[in-house]
């Protein structure tokens, strides 16, 4: 999705994780997507760095120079997500993955405190770093997206409008609605499929 913010053409080549190609295994033995090849033969494969990778050669909505903050409470807010709330996200959406001694309601509940603090940022300004969008608003919202899916009757019944507000921008943001079309799975010989129309 930043890529495509960013403006930078990409040949999107489609993972089935449980048929992983070798081609990206050999560049990238973790075996997690997304992992991006530079034309210089550079692999970067974890999203956030491929984020601001975009950003770097291209950022025309300004979103590494936050309006409000600067960029290391950016980068604070963007940890807190990965640690904290992808810990309780992961746990309340899976509870049987970890264990039986899980209780999806603890971590339900742990997970909205974090919502908590994007909301009162929320009900500030439009974006969590002001009236435009920021790298934190694009690299967080799919995880509160992914918490919403879990139950989103209960999630539409939580007292954070400003959260649920924001959400919906985003799922109809046009980059998020591009990039999330079914994209058919790559094999060697392919023709390529570009991100950019
Ligand atoms: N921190 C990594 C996480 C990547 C990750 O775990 N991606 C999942 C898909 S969302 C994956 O590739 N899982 C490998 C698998 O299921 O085999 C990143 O953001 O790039």
């Amino acid at each position: 999705m930043v890529l495509r913010m960013a403006g930078i053409q990409c040949e999107i080549r489609e993972v089935v994780l449980k048929d992983k190609p070798q081609a990206m295994l050999d560049i990238s033995p973790k075996g997690t997507v997304p992992v991006l090849q530079l034309p210089d033969g550079r692999i970067i494969d974890e999203s956030f760095e491929i984020m601001c990778w975009a950003l770097a050669v291209n950022d025309p909505e300004q979103c590494l120079c936050p309006e409000n903050g600067s960029p290391v409470e950016m980068l604070a807010l963007i940890r807190l997500n990965d640690s904290e709330f992808k810990f309780h996200l992961d746990r309340y959406k899976y509870p049987q993955r970890f264990g039986k001694s899980v209780d999806a309601g603890h971590h339900f509940s742990r997970a909205c405190e974090f919502l908590a603090i994007l909301d009162s940022r929320l009900n500030q300004t439009s974006f969590l770093f002001g009236a435009g969008a920021s790298l934190a608003d694009v690299a967080l919202f799919p995880f509160v997206r992914q918490f919403a899916s879990v139950d989103p009757e209960t999630f539409g019944q939580l007292s954070c409008s400003h959260v649920q507000y924001w959400l919906g921008y985003w799922l109809g943001n046009m980059h998020f609605l591009h990039v999330m079309k079914k994209f058919p799975q790559w094999h060697v010989g392919d023709n390529s499929t570009f991100l950019l129309p």
